[in-house]
């Protein structure tokens, strides 16, 4: 199948309004573009179960894979497991889409599970080809010199420094997980490493925070106002 784009949307963190003046920009067509969604929809925004739901929908749509994020993974971690492993969520960004999803319940007593089934499905990579190229889709990164297969969770979900500074694969990677701000002061753009990173996390909960879309075959890059 040849798409005419593939796409891939970074962090959005509960910004709602954010992410429906993006997506208005970049007109998705399911019949032609191909989609992928970089994890991190909740934690930090205001309309966090908005955003977590509109990854919900996309991805029973053709050519859609929403990918996990380690706000979903933290969340989950509460949910399921409790503990110290699943305290770090609510001082993350956690308390306010627990607020926002312990309302949502009182109407849809279902909802929760709904949602941690739906991120439990979430894959934590996207390997493609795309006109010969080699492309691989994550939320944090790749921990260098280990094969695709061999990653850890861990690695996918949280690596930062490690990958920007050692990668030396041949695939190129788009990745969200660091703000570019936080990466380049005043920075609100994806950021390209020379060693293959693309990072489109342009820090969406930030006053002046965006989110960003990048068309991998033209290169293109939409971002919300
Ligand atoms: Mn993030």
């Amino acid at each position: 199948m040849k798409y005419r784009r593939v796409l891939a949307i970074g962090d959005m963190h509960g910004k709602f309004t954010r992410l429906l003046n993006l997506i208005h920009k970049v007109n998705f067509d399911p019949e032609q573009d191909f989609l992928i969604l970089l994890g991190d929809y909740i934690d930090r925004g205001d309309e966090n179960m908005r955003c977590l739901r509109w990854a919900i929908e996309m991805s029973q749509k053709p050519n859609v894979i929403a990918l996990r994020g380690n706000h979903e993974q933290m969340m989950l971690y509460f949910y399921m497991l409790g503990g110290s492993e699943g305290s770090i969520w609510l001082p993350n960004g956690g308390s306010l889409t627990k607020r926002e999803l312990d309302i949502w319940l009182r109407r849809e007593p279902d909802a929760l599970e709904r949602c941690l089934d739906f991120i439990n499905d979430r894959p934590l990579y996207h390997h493609m080809l795309i006109n010969g190229k080699e492309y691989i889709f994550v939320h944090a990164g790749l921990k260098p010199g280990v094969p695709l297969k061999k990653q850890t969770e861990e690695s996918l979900l949280w690596i930062r420094t490690e990958f920007y500074q050692n990668y030396s694969g041949s695939a190129e990677v788009v990745c969200g997980h660091s703000p570019t701000p936080y990466l380049m002061p005043d920075r609100y753009y994806p950021i390209r490493f020379n060693n293959r990173i693309t990072i489109i996390d342009t820090g969406s909960f930030l006053p002046r925070g965006k989110i960003s879309c990048l068309d991998v075959i033209s290169g293109q890059i939409w971002q919300s106002d």
